[in-house]
Order: C-alpha cells, then structure tokens, then sequence
C-alpha cells in the first residue's frame, strides 16, 4: 500500500480505510476481471481536494457533464493503473454499497441525515472511488471510533431545515428538492444543506460555500449551471464556476451549448413545473456530494 496514500494526497484525496471481501461475498470484478479480494476507499475529507479539482476543470478544452465524477474517475484511475488494482465509482451502477464498505473499513457510523459520521472531518467527507485488487492487502482492523452522534443530545441537524426534510422516517427527497428548487430556497442552493451545516463537528471542515453551491447544483440535477451561477451575489469576489469556465475557454462554451448528458435517467419526485429556473429534471446523485 505503500505510496497509494501519497499519490492520492497529491490531488487533495484521502485513503479512507481498506478491507477484505469475504470469501462468497459479492465482490466487483478487480483487475484480472475476477471478484476483487480487497479495497481501498478514496474519500474527500474536507475542502482539500477542492482546488485540485477546480485546476482540473480549468484545463479542460470543455468541461464535462458530471464534471466530479469525470475527475474522480481521471485521478484514482491512473492511479489505480499505478499501483496494479482497478478503480470503482460511487456512481457505478448498479450502485456499490460505499458506505457499508466504509463502516467496515473505517469504523464509521451514520449520522441522524444518513450521511456517514467521521469523528475528525464530521460530515464533510464523502467518497470518490474505490481501488480494487486481486490479492489480500493487509489491511488493519478498523480503529476504536467515538461516534460524536451518540453524545450530542440537542442534534441540531434535526432542526434547521426549513421544511423537515430530515424525518425518523428517513429523508424526504421530494420536499428537499422542491424546496431547493424553490423561490425560498436560495439559502440551500447557494451556502448547501442548512441541517448539515448545523452539526458543529469538525466545523473546520465544512465545504466552502462555493463548493456546497456546486455540490447542490448536482444534487438537485441542475445540469444548466444556472443554480451553481446563483452563489455570484453570495461570495463576494468569486465568479460563479460555470462563468469562470466558461470564460477560461474564451467564452467558447456558453451555459446553453454546453455538452449535458442525462447519464441516468432515473428522476426523483417533488419537482413542481412552477420552478424559478429551466433546471432539467432533477437525477440521482451526479458525483456530488
Ligand atoms: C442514491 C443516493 C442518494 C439518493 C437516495 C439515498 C438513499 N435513500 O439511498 C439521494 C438523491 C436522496 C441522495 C442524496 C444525498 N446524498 Co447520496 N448517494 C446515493 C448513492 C449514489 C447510492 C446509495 C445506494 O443506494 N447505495 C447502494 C447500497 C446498497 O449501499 P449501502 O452502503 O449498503 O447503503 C447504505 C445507504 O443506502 C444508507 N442509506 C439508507 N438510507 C439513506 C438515506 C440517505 C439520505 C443517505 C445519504 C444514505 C442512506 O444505508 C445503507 C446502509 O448503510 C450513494 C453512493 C453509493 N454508491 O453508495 C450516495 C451517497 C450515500 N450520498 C451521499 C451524500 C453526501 C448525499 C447528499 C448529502 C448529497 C448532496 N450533495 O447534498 C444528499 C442528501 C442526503 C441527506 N440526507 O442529506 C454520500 C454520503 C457520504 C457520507 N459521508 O456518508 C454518498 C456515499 C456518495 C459519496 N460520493 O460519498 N443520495
Ligand atoms: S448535529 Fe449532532 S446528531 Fe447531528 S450529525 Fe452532528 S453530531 Fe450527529
Ligand atoms: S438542502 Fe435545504 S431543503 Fe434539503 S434537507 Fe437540507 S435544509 Fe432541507
């Protein structure tokens, strides 16, 4: 495993753990085609992979639909070839059970929001691939995790959202959205999610505001930019990302001819036809997060 940490943390990535498949478990194939033995997780664990990734676009001739999912997928596939294993996506489908995996390999446990509770970057960690190999690497057991969920009595990640998308029974996907999308809901699209924003966990982790906008962007399927270009009259000095792109190419690329694929197909409920913008309807997750 040697050097796979290093090669990672020069794009602003982090091992996040490693196990090995249990003999009969539904392993994805690793290189040599077969079910893989083992893996590693590769996680963004605050803002630091962040300004790699940005760099990534600005060198693009045209920057990509699911443009951190293409990134991603760049980075920890070459290193992947690197270092003899193959490389797995959260948004492979069907879908590979990342946050299992990352309970297993590094002991963590889910937050009242779902999102998976790390007790030094809190909630501002998410996956962005998976090495896979053919052998046993050999992997340490997971350390013992304090689970910061369990002493927080207030849980003010239950509290600040202003339609309770948050529930025991789960997350409301359809209320979310419609609030997003909607004319009240510019606090979420432009400065991210107000109930993860509320945990004060590793708050020193938490997402820039023009990453979160940009991760909102993708979570509520917005493909035209236009959610993610809001945030200009939110962060003062910083242009919005779509027109900084579009102007790093000359202005070549407009919000409107820009290449959007739907990669999935798979809609979510809640959306109204009254909404303020021409968003396209909105998709499962699109390398966000
Ligand atoms: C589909 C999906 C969604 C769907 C549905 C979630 C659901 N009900 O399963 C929707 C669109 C709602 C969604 C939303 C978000 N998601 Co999501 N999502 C996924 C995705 C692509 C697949 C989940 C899945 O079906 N896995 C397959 C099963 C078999 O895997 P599993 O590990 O065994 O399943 C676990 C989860 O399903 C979990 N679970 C069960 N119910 C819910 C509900 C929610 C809301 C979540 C987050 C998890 C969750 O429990 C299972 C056992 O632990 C994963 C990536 C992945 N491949 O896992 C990201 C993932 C779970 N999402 C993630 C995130 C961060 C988000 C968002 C915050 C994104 C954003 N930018 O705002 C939002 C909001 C969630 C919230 N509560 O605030 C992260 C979580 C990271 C973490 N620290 O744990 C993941 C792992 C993606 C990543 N790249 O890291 N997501
Ligand atoms: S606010 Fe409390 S309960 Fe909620 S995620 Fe943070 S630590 Fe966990
Ligand atoms: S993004 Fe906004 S509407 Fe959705 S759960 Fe978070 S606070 Fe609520």
């Amino acid at each position: 495993m040697g050097g796979i940490a290093e090669a990672l943390a020069a794009h602003g990535l982090v091992l996040f753990g490693g196990f090995v498949f249990l003999s009969g478990e539904d392993a994805p194939a690793g290189p040599a085609g077969r079910p893989a033995r083992s893996a590693l997780l590769v996680s963004q664990a605050g803002a630091e992979a962040w300004p790699h990734f940005l760099a990534w676009c600005d060198a693009q001739a045209k920057v990509p639909a699911d443009p951190l999912d293409q990134w991603s997928r760049a980075v920890i596939g070459e290193i992947a070839g690197q270092f003899g294993a193959s490389a797995v996506s959260p948004s492979d489908r069907p879908f590979l059970p990342f946050q299992r995996w990352a309970m297993r390999a590094e002991g963590l446990k889910p937050s009242p929001l779902g999102i998976l509770m790390h007790p030094l970057f809190g909630l501002w960690h998410a996956f962005r691939g998976a090495l896979l190999f053919d052998t046993e690497l050999p992997v340490a057991e997971p350390p013992a995790r304090v689970h910061p969920c369990d002493a927080c009595v207030e849980k003010p990640c239950l509290k600040a959202c202003l339609v309770g998308a948050h529930t025991a029974a789960g997350f409301q996907h359809g209320a979310c959205l419609a609030h997003v999308l909607g004319a009240a809901g510019k606090t979420c699209r432009t400065a991210g999610c107000l109930d993860r924003n509320a945990c004060p966990v590793a708050s020193e982790h938490r997402y820039p505001p023009d990453m979160q906008a940009f991760l909102m962007s993708a979570f509520s399927g917005d493909r035209t930019g236009q959610l993610a270009g809001e945030c200009a009259d939110g962060l003062a000095g910083s242009p919005p990302l779509w027109e900084r792109w579009a102007a790093a190419k000359g202005g070549a690329q407009s919000v409107d001819d820009r290449d959007f694929k739907d990669a999935s197909g798979e809609k979510a409920g809640g959306t109204a036809t009254s909404l303020p913008y021409q968003a396209s309807p909105p998709q499962s997750p699109q390398g966000g997060d």
